[in-house]
């Protein structure tokens, strides 16, 4: 194993060689014809290139094709219908239920509940486990690089139980202060709540080490996975946290769809998040009794086509590979990162590519990143730029916005220079 990475050209295929020296990675040619949106011209003629991965990925014909195939040929709402129909919806929907638990190597699918996204699936745990665990004077400790959406669901619970939320700082160089966070320990919190990948900095957090350290200190320990579940292998029993969070429409899945991952144990002792249908075995006029997991936290029709297609998406990268996805994005981050480093005047926010996932998020002296997203769109590229959810973080920096660059499985070196090309352009237009 070495950390070399590299890339040759075949032909008119760039080959992609990465953490494994001499191990072709991805072939990224194919994977972009699986992609149709990537085939689309923008402005003037010039392919797409589509840098705002962080925010949600495109998405293959598979998926595509796995949604409209429910609609088209077996329709029906799913756990209630006898019929033929209601049937296969049901063993699809399900099915994916069990490519979710072979792709984070959960024990068992009943640990598996699907949600709207990783937003709703924190939210679940904050309603659910929260107001039942957390009292007046209780802590909870998180960090400085959290997603607005690891930050606000434990503002309101804090709010209305009195808890006290502490935050492990983040380093000027991007990464957690582990010793801080030692100390925070100290405190005996009863939840520990990060990220496992920052969607600014990048930085992938040593996340098996932190819940070993929370667990020995007594706490639960919640994983926002938004940007690692699709990027990097996650093996929740290797990690050994309590609650893993995600999203599928960053991971090539429809929008609609999400995941909460917990460990049985905890999920069996929380009560339900919302009531309805589906969610209860037997009810009474004055009271019911809630369904077995993971049916239990999931109300009412739920997102039955969005989980067969998260399905799909599971069985793509699968295919792929994920320890390949990761090693080929830090591939194309550690060539942009050299890029951009070029440029006189930027400012690259985060760790070295070794520590980072396929995020970079920058700024030009005298042009506001939104500026800077504007021109770039003339030129067929797509960046995100703003605070990215992440304000306490910008505020951390002493910034406010940055632009990010935030790259998958089909993007490729070609791509950065045409980014980098295009922010020379923009800073001539500047006079930068
Ligand atoms: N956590 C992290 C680390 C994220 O990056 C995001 C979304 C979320 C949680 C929330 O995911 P959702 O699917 O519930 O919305 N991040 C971004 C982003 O960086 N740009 O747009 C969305």
């Amino acid at each position: 194993m070495t950390r070399d990475t590299g890339c040759v050209k075949t032909g008119a295929t760039r080959v992609t060689f990465g953490m494994r020296l001499g191990t072709i990675m991805l072939d990224v040619t194919a994977i972009r014809r699986d992609f149709p949106i990537l085939s689309q011209l923008h402005h003037d003629g010039v392919p797409l290139v589509y840098l705002d991965n962080a925010a949600t990925s495109q998405k293959p014909e598979a998926v595509i094709r796995a949604i409209e195939n429910y609609y088209r040929d077996y329709n029906a709402n799913i756990h209630r219908g006898i019929h033929k129909l209601a049937e296969e919806a049901t063993a699809a929907y399900e099915g994916a239920r069990e490519r979710v638990r072979a792709f984070i190597n959960a024990a068992s699918s009943r640990e598996i509940v699907f949600t709207r996204n990783t937003t709703e699936a924190i939210n679940l745990v904050a309603y659910t486990w929260g107001r039942v665990n957390i009292r007046a004077g209780d802590v909870i400790v998180l960090t400085e690089m959290e997603h607005h959406s690891n930050l606000v669901p434990w503002h309101m619970l804090a709010a209305e139980t009195g808890a006290h939320l502490e935050f492990i700082p983040v380093t000027d160089d991007g990464y957690l202060d582990l010793g801080a966070f030692d100390r925070l320990l100290e405190l005996h919190p009863r939840l520990v709540a990060f990220t496992h990948m920052s969607n600014v900095l990048g930085t992938i957090n040593p996340a098996a080490e932190m819940v070993a350290r929370a667990h020995a200190a007594g706490a639960v320990v919640l994983v926002d996975g938004a940007q690692s579940v699709p990027h990097l292998p996650v093996d929740v029993r290797a990690l050994d946290c309590d609650f893993l969070a995600f999203s599928g429409h960053k991971m090539c899945g429809p929008t609609g769809i999400g995941v909460l991952y917990g460990k049985r144990a905890l999920l069996e002792a929380m009560p339900p998040f919302l009531g309805g249908g589906d969610m209860i075995k037997r009810v009474y006029l004055r009271e019911f009794r809630p369904n077995d997991l993971p049916w239990k936290f999931e109300a009412g029709t739920p997102a039955i086509a969005e989980g067969i297609g998260l399905g799909a998406a599971v069985d793509y990268l699968t295919g792929l590979g994920m320890a390949e996805v990761h090693a080929h994005e830090q591939a194309i981050v550690s060539y942009a990162l050299d890029r951009l480093h070029e440029i006189k005047g930027a400012h690259v926010y985060g760790p070295p590519a070794r520590d980072r996932g396929g995020v970079a998020a920058f700024s030009i002296d005298g042009i506001h990143p939104h500026d800077l997203a504007q021109l770039l769109d003339r030129d067929g590229i797509a960046i995100r730029a703003g605070h990215h959810c992440a304000m306490p973080l910008h505020d951390r920096l002493g910034l406010v916005a940055t632009a990010r660059a935030s790259f998958y499985v089909y993007n490729t070196e070609e791509e950065v220079d045409r980014l980098i090309l295009s922010l020379y352009r923009a800073m001539d237009l500047f006079g930068v």
